[in-house]
This record gives C-alpha cells, structure tokens and sequence, in this order.
C-alpha cells in the first residue's frame, strides 16, 4: 500500500461538474487539492450514462457554469437540450481550459474516508492502493451516480448483451436485427426507448410502474438566440439564482383553481409546449393541492390517449399511482408515438411480474420474451447510495450508514454532526435534484470555499454542524415536504425503489433562491449552528 507522503488541504471525491469546480475554486484561493475519480476521464454522470438518446432536462444556456464570464461567451450550445455527448465535451473542455485534470487519480475509487481526532486529518483510502491525508474533505459523488441493478432471479444467467443505461459502454452497441428488452420506464427508460426503437428488429418494454412524460419541444439554438442570451447572461443568472429551480423560470402568478377552465386550458398549452418536466410548475399550487393536481393530471391524460393509437396500450402508459409532478416528469422526444410502432410491444409487470431471467430471455407469469440483448433501465441508489459504498468514519469511528441509518440527516444538506470539515455538495437535505445540478454545485461550493478561508483566517482546525442545527434543519426539511404532495409518491426521492431503504423525501424543496438566502445568513452570522475549534 501506498502512502503519500504530504498531505493536502482538500481532498474532492470526484470529477463531475462538482468536483471539477470545487477543485477550481479552492485552488484559486491558495490550497492544495487532490481529485479522485473511479471513471478514466472527467464528467461524472455525464461520462458515465452515455445510452442513446441520453439529454439533460435542463436547457443547455443553464445547465453550464456561470463562474467565469468568458467561459459562458465563448462555447456555444447547438441544441436548446443538450445531448449527453455535447455536455460531456463541455466538461472537458472546461478541464482543459483551467487545467483541472492534472489534480486527478483517475480509475481510482475511494474505499474510505477516516477521520482521525487527535490530528484533525481525514485519511483517504483507495483500490489502487493509494492513500492520502486531508484536512478537508468534499464529496463531490453525485446523487444519482450508485446504480441499482434489480435483484432478478436468473440476472446472471442471461447470455445476451447485458447493458445498464447509468453504466453504458464506450463501445457502439448495435441494436439492428436485435430483439432487445428494456427494464423501467424511468427518465433513462424514456429516453432511450425511442431510439433504440429506431434499429432494433424488436423491442420489448418491461415496464412496473409507467410515468408522466411530454416532449422535449427540442430544437437546435439560432444564432440570434445564443447571441440574445449571451448578451443577457448576468441577468439570466441573476434570476435563476433567486428562483425556485435554479432556472429563471417561473410559474403561472395564479393557482390553478384561482383561474376559469379556458384560462386553465391556455396555460397548460403553453408550458406544453415550451416541453418538459417544467409542465410539473405551471401552476405554483400544482404539486401542493389534490385539486389543482388534477387538472395537470387529466390535461396530460388526454394528450396520452391522442398519441396512443390503441387505447388500452393508452391505458398502461397513464400513471394512476402517484400525483402528476411528484415524481420527475420526464422530458422525451417521441416516448408515447413510439408504442403505435409494429415492432414494439408493453409487457404490465402489473399483471405479469417478471418470474425471472432465463438464458434466453425474460419469463414472466404470461410467457417467456425471448431476447438478444436486455437494458437495465433501473435507475439509482438515489443521493445517498454513492455515499454509503464508501466507508465513511467520523468521530470515534462512527460510520455515516449508522449515522444515516433512519435517513439522511445534514445541516444545510451540506455538512454532518460528528463528521467535522467534511462537506457534501447539491446531496439529502440540499434543493439538489429538484434545481438546476451546476448552479446548485457552484452555490454549494463558493459557500464551502468561504467557510475554509474562515476557518483558516480564525487559525481554526475544524469546523462541524451542531447537532441541534441538524435536528432542526432535518425538521424543517421535513415540514417543507409534508406540505406537498411530493411524499404520497413511491420515488426515488423517497428512497422507495430500494428495497429496506428508509423513507425520507431527501431534498429539500424550500426552493433554490430561499435556500441560497438561508445558506448566506447562516455564514454572515459566523457560522451560525457550526461548531468552529
Ligand atoms: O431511474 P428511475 P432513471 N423490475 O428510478 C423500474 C435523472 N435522469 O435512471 O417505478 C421492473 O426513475 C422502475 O419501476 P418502478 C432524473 O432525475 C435524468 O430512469 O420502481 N422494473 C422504473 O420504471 C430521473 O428521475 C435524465 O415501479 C424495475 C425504472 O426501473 C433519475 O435520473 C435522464 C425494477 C427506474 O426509473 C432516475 O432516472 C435520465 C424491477 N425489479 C435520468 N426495478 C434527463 O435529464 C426498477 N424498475 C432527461
């Protein structure tokens, strides 16, 4: 085993778009930084979930950094959603630009982060051998980064190509002539479905629990558009900072029971139309009131049965478990069009479960699908899983999976009671998934940027959330939430498509610019609910 022989100040646990500028940040203010990252190359979910049709929700002009002014003039987005490859070759480019790969160990995961009490250093344990020491510690690990591969019988026994959408090969995967199975019926699911579609000789779609999903209304950005944002960018910021999503949109000003049905009507056509998973805020009261819930839902509904040729196969494609917007909308091109396609066909694991994986196929109660290749379309150990395949031990060893044994419990989403100077960017207790990754990343980590040279400027060794602090923010967390209709939903919000996980909605879902406010009053009061020694 390898020990290096200097520490370091920082240590970051990834090389996403957090790590990436995390690692940037702190440089810029005179510390030395050290990267891990188990993948070869930069990107994090980007690097990683490279499936076909494979996009961010976000709009390309917001999901970027906004750090650096000429940074944001210089690369020009070609689609108004981003394809997976175009993000990927931006974080590289954003890599290169400030030389952010030389701080890395790639293809190296970390095994343990240990905290020693008498030294006041983290130590950093990885598979390759190499350990290291830091005073501070940000995991930078993404929050759908652990993927989940269901627990079938006969999983290992398929002799087919065998693919997960979140862990994709860089090889090309050919689906012409083939007859493919997809699992789930998630973003992921959604998303490729279609394309796959496209080649494929037959595609049979498993699908448990069907979801909300409207077109992208994708469409490649004009040069008078990109030039219009460009020039308006301080300001496009500036809005999505204060706003709820981390985007500068915003919702209907009125509710959607405060409005006459053709008032009602005429909104909903028109977030309809601007296309995906933002139609979840049409109306500020969409995701708070049963009532108004079902006007989106039945809108929606409708616009499924005019799709959809054969109305029972309508039928399967509509949800009816869970409120419209509770679980992410997901953001397609093409999902519903594609099941009036000859060579596709929706097996309801409702009705017939699958029994289990043959050699040649998947079996369920009804009859056996044979198959070529079979995609795992099944989603995440959500926010918490990437963080509990590390073995994190804090004060007197105490490891973060007892510590979060009934649920994440954070200050601010940001730090954790017993585990001094070790910081978790957009995780549990944070507006995370529910606002724009990279604003929510760069807010994340200015704030922690700034409680180091605190720190520091105090000749101060750690710094740790108060227990109170985390009980109280773990409270407010949850009242925020319960005051919503986001916990009636079984989502991976709540940690419910893992078996034994505990049910806790982890966001949280006070809003992105609220947040923002709280996180900034917290510093401006000397740390307010943080222990500094
Ligand atoms: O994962 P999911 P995902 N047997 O958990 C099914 C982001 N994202 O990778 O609902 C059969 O949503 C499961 O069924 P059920 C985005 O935030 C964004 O698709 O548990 N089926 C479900 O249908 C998204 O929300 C983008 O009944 C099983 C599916 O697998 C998040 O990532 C693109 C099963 C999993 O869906 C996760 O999306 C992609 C089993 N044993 C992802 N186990 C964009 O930006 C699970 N399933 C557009």
């Amino acid at each position: 085993m390898t020990i290096r022989d200097f520490d370091h100040d920082v240590a970051v646990i990834g090389a996403g778009l957090s790590g990436l500028y995390a690692v940037y940040r702190l440089r810029s203010q005179g510390l030395s930084v050290h990267g891990f990252e188990s993948a070869e190359g930069v990107g994090g979910t980007w690097y990683h979930n490279r499936y076909p049709g494979a996009r961010c929700d976000v709009e390309s002009i917001d999901y970027s950094y906004s750090f650096d002014d000429d940074l944001q003039q210089e690369w020009t987005w070609s689609e108004r959603f981003a394809t997976q490859s175009e993000i990927l070759s931006y974080i590289e480019h954003v890599a290169d630009r400030f030389d952010l790969r030389t701080h890395y160990d790639f293809l190296t995961r970390v095994t343990s982060t240990v905290y020693d009490e008498d030294t006041a250093r983290w130590t950093i344990s990885t598979d390759t051998g190499v350990t290291t020491r830091a005073r501070f510690v940000i995991m930078a690990t993404g929050v759908l980064s652990a993927t989940n591969r269901p627990d079938i019988p006969g999983r290992d026994l398929f002799e087919g190509e065998n693919y997960h959408t979140g862990e994709w090969p860089h090889h090309e995967v050919v689906f012409a002539g083939k007859r493919v199975g997809v699992i789930g019926t998630g973003s992921s699911g959604i998303q490729s479905i279609p394309v796959i579609a496209e080649t494929a000789k037959q595609v049979v779609v498993f699908q448990r629990s069907p979801n909300y999903s409207i077109p992208a209304g994708n469409r490649p950005l004009t040069e008078e558009m990109i030039a219009d944002v460009k020039a308006n960018y301080a300001e496009r910021r500036r809005l999505s900072r204060e706003s709820g999503g981390g985007t500068p949109n915003a919702p209907y000003p009125k509710g959607a029971m405060e409005v006459d049905e053709a008032e009602r009507k005429r909104v909903y056509d028109e977030w309809w139309h601007r296309g995906g998973y933002l139609f979840a805020k049409a109306f500020p009261d969409q995701t708070i009131s049963r009532e108004a819930n079902d006007t989106a839902r039945e809108y929606v509904e409708a616009k499924i049965r005019e799709i959809v040729k054969d109305p029972a196969v309508a039928d399967l494609l509509i949800p009816t478990d869970h409120p419209i917007g509770t679980k992410r909308i997901v953001t397609d091109s093409g999902y519903f069009e594609t099941f009036n396609r000859d060579n596709v066909t929706l097996v309801n694991l409702r009705a017939t479960p699958i029994e289990e994986i043959t050699p040649g196929g998947v079996r369920t109660t009804d009859q056996e699908y044979p198959l070529d290749m079979l995609v795992y379309a099944t989603g995440f150990d959500a926010m918490t899983g990437s963080l509990s395949r590390i073995d994190i031990r804090g004060r007197a060893g105490r490891t973060m999976v007892e510590e979060w044994s009934a649920g994440p419990r954070t200050y601010l989403g940001l730090a954790v009671n017993g585990f001094p100077n070790m910081f978790f960017v957009t995780g549990a207790g944070s507006p995370s998934v529910l606002a724009n990754m990279v604003l929510g990343a760069e807010q994340h980590i200015d704030w922690i940027a700034a409680c180091i040279a605190h720190v520091d400027g105090h000749n101060a060794a750690t710094i740790e959330a108060e227990r109170e602090a985390v009980d109280s923010w773990v409270a407010e967390c949850n009242a925020k939430a319960a005051g919503t209709l986001f916990p009636t939903a079984n989502s991976w919000y709540m940690g419910a498509n893992i078996e034994g996980k505990p049910r806790v909605f982890m966001p949280y879902i006070g809003g992105f610019g609220n947040y923002g406010k709280i996180c900034a009053e917290v510093a401006e009061a000397g740390y307010k609910g943080f222990a500094i020694s």
